[in-house]
This record gives structure tokens, sequence and C-alpha cells, in this order.
């Protein structure tokens, strides 16, 4: 689908960029075959068109018009033997280039005085040896400019000197005393480690070289950019929840006594896998009986009781999106009168804050404040006689995108285009009685759309559709 028009954005693509035939030698095949090639489906870039990024890039250097940028990719050892390589969000949001090793600069227009806009990408050269063991990669030069839709790319060992160069070639302007020398936007990890990491090292390098640079946070800036979702991001976000879904109606059948947490999990990432989903967007959550009051339990070993509720709080990774959803099963089938009240009460007060959403006025603080007073109006009670808003001791949702809980700027009303969850929980540990129920919403001009919709939460339903899906008597089912 494409959602931005290739002209105006100065950097001389006017015409969309197709991917060319294999026709010229046993190299071009390999780079047609290479990983990042793949992903690379004519105008498109792990799922999203190529000039959307181009499109961001340029947003990017319209709001910064005072510095370099500079990002900074994810290594192939970032993730230690554990993990599959996974590009840092930013770099992706602004690239779609999963090279392992790459960085990025961006050189707004006019930063050097009369000249235009650069964009030049650096990945790794080619090494035939590694790539028998990593797979065909894709180096440097005019056909990756073409995979990538950017201006330039260049050798990753030529970055630093490069970047020198144009930071040199900027006019030291005259401010107090002293001169003042470029501004470089990167992403800085915050605490006291920033300075450790790998884009806090290279500005001091750099202010070696040419002191008084300045190092600023484009964190902020893209992460403001990152909280609107364009039609491509939303649709990604729908896959990510889609897949969720089936997972959740997977666990929601392999619920029983006597069945462990982790068999659970297994089945819930079976249907993730098995659905194109590259990971898990954050560690799944299977929590039965006490463990269903711990917000962030994720050992998911105990073995399920009759008479649990169960927390299953998992989201599927799509392309670099992650959906998060959290449903409460009764692990006999059947919840309790009280487990049955308590689930009901944050079923409701869930449905308060999307009722109460108003655009343009509503920020997450204030739809948790009617969610926490919708909870107090209730006549249920604690052990003490106490209202059960007490045990609401979370936010009541955040941001939804390429992190889980997404970057973006709080404080301001829910934008339109802008992803939510709406989580509301009780949990009351001394009754090992936990509910959480979060789905995911798309704002639009329209209010709330809910993508998480065909989940169901009603708790008839959930009875219905867990006795439909299996036995549960008493005892386990297992041998
Ligand atoms: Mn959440």
């Amino acid at each position: 689908m494409k959602l931005f028009r290739l002209d105006g954005f100065g950097f001389g693509h006017k015409q969309p960029l197709k991917h060319s035939r294999p026709l010229l030698s046993f190299a071009v095949l390999l780079i047609i075959i290479a990983p990042q090639a793949a992903r690379a489906d004519g105008d498109m870039l792990a799922n999203q068109p190529k000039a959307e990024y181009q499109a961001r890039r340029q947003t990017l250097m319209s709001q910064i018009k005072d510095g370099v940028v500079v990002l900074v990719g994810a290594r192939e050892e970032d993730l230690g033997e554990v993990g599959r390589f996974r590009q840092k969000n930013d770099f992706m949001y602004l690239t779609g280039v999963e090279t392992p090793g790459s960085y990025l600069i961006l050189v707004p227009a006019g930063l050097v005085p009369d000249k235009p806009a650069q964009e030049i990408l650096f990945i790794p050269a080619r090494n035939l040896i590694q790539e028998k063991w990593t797979g065909a990669q894709l180096g440097p030069g005019p056909e990756a400019e073409k995979t990538f839709g950017i201006q330039e790319v260049a050798a990753a060992d030529k970055f630093f000197s490069r970047l020198l160069d144009i930071i040199s070639s900027l006019p030291s302007r005259a401010e107090g005393r002293g001169q003042m020398s470029a501004k470089v936007y990167t992403i800085v990890p915050g605490g006291p480690d920033a300075i450790m990491s790998r884009e806090g090292r290279l500005v001091e390098t750099l202010r070696g070289v040419s002191p008084g640079l300045r190092l600023v946070d484009a964190a902020r800036t893209i992460g403001e950019m990152r909280k609107i979702k364009s039609a491509a991001e939303q649709a990604l976000l729908q896959k990510a929840v889609d897949i969720s879904a089936e997972a959740q109606r997977d666990c929601r059948s392999a619920i029983k006594p006597g069945v462990f947490e982790y068999e659970a999990q297994a089945v819930i990432e079976a249907a993730f896998t098995r659905n194109g989903s590259e990971r898990p967007g954050y560690p799944s959550i299977v929590g039965s009986g006490i463990n269903s009051t711990v917000l962030h339990y994720n050992e998911n070993k105990k073995k399920i009781e009759q008479g649990d509720l169960v927390v299953v709080d998992v989201g599927a990774e799509y392309s670099y999106y992650t959906a998060d959803t959290t449903r409460t099963y009764p692990a006999s089938g059947k919840f309790t009168e009280r487990q049955r009240q308590v689930y009901q009460l944050v079923l409701d007060a869930q449905r308060a804050a999307e009722k109460a959403f108003k655009l343009g006025e509503s920020t997450i603080a204030s739809l948790k404040q009617v969610a926490v007073e919708f909870m107090r109006s209730s006549a249920l009670r604690d052990s003490q006689g106490g209202t059960l808003d007490k045990y609401f001791i979370h936010g009541l949702g955040h941001w939804l995108g390429m992190d889980v809980h997404d970057v973006g700027d709080y404080s301001k009303p829910i934008p339109v285009g802008s992803v939510i969850t709406i989580e509301p929980g009780i949990y009351i540990p001394e009754e090992k009685l936990g509910v959480r129920i979060e789905d995911d919403y798309l704002v639009t001009e329209n209010g709330l759309v809910k993508l998480s919709a065909k989940i169901p939460s009603e708790p008839d339903e959930v009875e219905r559709l867990m006795t439909v899906s299996g036995s549960r008597a008493a005892g386990s089912t297992k041998k």
C-alpha cells in the first residue's frame, strides 16, 4: 500500500524504487537472496513503504535543523549467543535496515551552508568467509542504496572519518567567549552508564577531536514521531494483535488443573511462531493462583491448580511491532462467585475508561482516574472492608508500538494515530486472586477502535469457551 507520494522529499528519488531483476551475475544472485534483500519487497522494506522511512528521516531533519543526527545500529554481538539479531527501534524506524553493525548520519539541509540534506547509511563491507556462516549480505554501494531507498550507502569502516569530515565542514559560530562547534543529536541512554554506551563513547571520542562538540539526545523528538502510527504501522500492530488473539484462544484450551504454566506458555509461543511472529514482544506472563497477583511474574513454573485464576499477559511481535494483551482465565472453566465479581468489576472499569475517552482531552492518567473511581464506587470489599481500588497498583495503560511500553510523552492528551492499552487490574494476594484485562486501541477521529476486540472478555463467554475446549474435571487430566 502506498502511503506517501515520493515527490517532494528533496532526495532526488522522484521515481518509485523498483527492485531490479537478477540478471547480471552470481554476485547479484547472492544479493537477491540476502536476508535484507528478501525483506525488501519492491517498494517495501520490512513490511513498510520505503517512502515512509524516507519521509521520517525528512521529518526528523526538519525538526532538528541545527545539528547532525547520528544513530548507531545494533550489532550482532549486542545480543550475545542467545538472541536473534534485532535492530534498535529508532534505527529501524528511520531506515528499515536490519544489517548488523550499521550507522546512520543525517545532515539537515542548510546545516552545511547552501548544501541540501544528506543521508548516509553505513553498513559493513561484504565478507565472503563470514557469509558462509551467516548468509549472504548486502554490501555498501548502489544496490544497497536502491534496496534501502537511501541516498548513500557507504562502508561502515568509513563511518568515523566521514563523520569527522562532516563535523569539521560545519561553520563554527562565535558565541560568548568560546566558539560553539557542532551539535550531534543521538540516542543517549539515561543514567550514569550513558557515557559508557557506544553512543556516549562515540561522542566522547569526537569531543577529543572537536572540542566543544555538543551532544543532544534525539530520543524525545523521535519518540514523539513514533507515538503517531501510520497506516502501515497500524496494519503491523493489527497483525501482531491478531496473532496474539490466536495465542489467547489456544491457551484458553490448554489451561486446566494439573497443567504447568510453562505448558500454556509453550502453546502461546507456538501460535506466535507459526504465524510469522519473530519473537514475543516481552516475556510471556502466565501466572496462576498467587502468581496471578505478581505483576511481572514470568517464571511460569507453577502447576495450575483447581480454582486458580490464570493471568495470561502475552503479545506477539510482528515485524518490529508488538501487541500487548491480557486475559484472566478460571483454571477450572468456571469462576467462583468472588472471582466473577472481581472479574466483572475489572471489566466494567475498563469499559468506564473506554467510555470516558475524549479526544483532545483525555490523558492516560485521566482515564486511570476514571477506572480507579469506578472501582471505588463498587460495593465489593476486601476482608478489612476496604474498597478494591487500592489493589489496582499499576498504570492504566501505555503507548504501544515497537516497544511494548512505547516511547512518547505521556503528559499531553492522547492523539489521533496513537495506539494505547487499557489494562485495569485488581490483585489481592491474601485471596490469591489477581485479575487483569488488557486490550489494545487505535485512537481515531471517531474515538477508540479496539484492535483486540476478537479476544473474548465477557465472563460468560470465557466460561463457555473454556468448557467447549475441553473437560476440566477436578484433578489432573494429565497422565
Ligand atoms: Mn501492557
